[in-house]
Order: C-alpha cells, then structure tokens, then sequence
C-alpha cells in the first residue's frame, strides 16, 4: 500500500497531474487526492488548476462536466464502468417526447446527467443551488430532470409549476425512514441531515436537507455534535477527518454506491502509467452543454 501510494506521488508529479475525488470515494482515493469535493467543486477546480492531466475519480457524468468546462486539459476516469444510473434513467429520445408533451417549457438538467442531455437543456442545476436556479427562471412552468425526488423537494420549495421525470438513485432509496427513527432514538440529540435525492417521506422528517457540500459545511460551522447522515456513505471519511470531535452515524451499512467504489489506488496507478482512458465529449455537444452549466454558474 505505501508502495503504491509513493508510486502514484512519483508518477503524478512526472506526468504533471492533479487527482479529484468525489466526496463519495473510497477513503484511501480521498486522502490521495489533490482535492476532495461535489462534482460541480471538482469541475471548477479542474478549470482552473495549472496542470496538463486531470484523473477524476468520480462517475462518469462528473469527469465528463470537468473535461467541458476544460477542454485544454486531459481528463482521465480510471474507471469507464463508473457509470451513474440516476443520469442513465433519460435517453435524448425521451427528453425529446418529454419537451414535446410540455411545449415552450424551459428545461432544468440535474448536473447528474449526461452532456448530450444537458446540452439539450436550458439550464444546468446541483443539490445545492436547485431552487435558486428554478426560481431564477421567468417561466412559471418548468420542466426538471432527471431526478423525481430532486424534483418533488424543488416542488415544495418554489411556486412555479414542475414536470418532473421519474429518475431516482437506487442508492439514496437505501435510505429508509425507520432506520433513521431507530437511530433517533439511539441518539436523541443529533440532528438529521439528509440529501435532496432521499425519497420524500426521509426528507419530510430530516432537520436539514443539504448537498454534500452543505454537509461538510454545516457539520463544521454548526454546535451540534452528534449527526445522523442520509446520503452516500464515503462522505462519512471526510466529515469524520474534518470534525474529529464530533460524531456520524450512518443511517445504514447499505448506503454504497457500488460505481462510486469502482475507483482504487490500483486504478489511478494504471490510469497514471497509461494515461487512459480519456473522456472525450463532442465538441458540438461540449459547446451545447458548456452553455447550460455556464447560465447555472452565473446565477449561483
Ligand atoms: O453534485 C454532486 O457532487 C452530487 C452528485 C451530490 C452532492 O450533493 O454533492
């Protein structure tokens, strides 16, 4: 394992690179990393780095957002299998019928989707900037993908009018009220924050509803000690690393995304020596996408 880790340091600084890693990385890949983050983090990060290399260790849809916002650099995903089935769950032909049905409806993307999906819409959004993005929209009918539990939680938090798609993460649906209740009354005095693609009832009950980055922040900056934490469960290394005094609880062992663990220390090596595999988005989807994701930025 120290040969391995020395190895990846020799070899990052010969090929000039920087590693990302996704909150949701195994702990060995975070504490690696140049940088640990959301995927929107890892993006702006990617852009503005001085390196020649990025390898992302992450989904495919985050490398894939980090080599549109930084078309001058490589980016490496050391693992193509790390797919995401929540971006998976709406095809181009689907968004299409979808657009057809509600004519003239601007569409917001979920930043977990593919670039050809947010290149055919309006305007790209995260967990933690939804509702400001979908109020910032002069139309009062929007339509929202891919996420159903996103889309319920914006419902609830603006006036405007959502079609939402039906997508979902299998993993946040591990997530089960009882088990939080179980937890509650282990621990009494901790505080309940969940993710916003929890499904509905888990969100209805949490104290706080917050991205990932929300997360690591609000552990950090709040006086509570104690917290039960519903989302996926390699944000439990860093809020652990970041807050030593301070308790997490996992709402339950089964809260893994089986992708998001693709990515090992033996992966990046192979990725380091090879320098493969490349994400490459078509220019004309990249150029589409880039443009959605930049409306987002400027209203964040
Ligand atoms: O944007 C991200 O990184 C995701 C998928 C979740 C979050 O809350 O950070």
């Amino acid at each position: 394992m120290i040969d391995l880790i020395d190895e990846i340091k020799r070899l990052k600084e010969e090929k000039k690179a920087i590693i990302l890693a996704h909150n949701y990385q195994r702990g060995e890949v975070q504490d690696i990393a140049d940088f640990v983050g959301d995927s929107l983090e890892l993006s702006r990060t990617a852009a503005k780095v001085d390196a020649k290399v990025i390898i992302f260790c992450g989904v495919y849809f985050m490398a894939e957002t980090a080599a549109i916002l930084c078309s001058d650099k490589v980016v490496i995903l050391p693992d193509f299998e790390a797919g995401c089935p929540l971006a998976n769950m709406i095809t181009l032909k689907e968004l299409e019928d979808f657009k057809k049905s509600h004519p003239k409806v601007p569409v917001v993307c979920y930043i977990n989707s593919s670039a050809e999906i947010k290149a055919n819409s309006d305007i790209c959004c995260t967990s933690s900037n939804v509702i400001n993005v979908v109020n910032s929209l002069r139309e009062e009918e929007i339509i929202f993908i891919p996420d159903m539990n996103l889309g319920n939680f914006v419902s609830k938090n603006t006036s405007k009018n959502i079609h939402i798609w039906q997508g979902f993460c299998p993993t946040h649906l591990w997530i089960k009220l009882n088990d939080i209740k179980r937890l509650k009354e282990i621990h009494p005095d901790a505080v309940v924050m969940v993710h916003p693609e929890c499904a509905p009832d888990v969100v209805e009950y949490a104290d706080k509803v917050l991205s990932t980055g929300q997360m690591l922040k609000f552990a950090k900056e709040s006086a509570f000690k104690k917290f039960i934490v519903g989302t996926e469960n390699g944000i439990i290394h860093r809020l652990k690393k970041e807050n030593p005094k301070k308790e997490f609880y996992p709402v339950s062992k089964k809260i893994i995304c089986p992708n998001m663990k693709r990515i090992t220390l033996r992966k990046i090596l192979k990725s380091l020596k090879n320098l493969e595999p490349k994400v490459i988005v078509e220019k004309e989807i990249s150029k589409k996408a880039k443009t959605s994701i930049e409306r987002m930025l400027e209203i964040l």
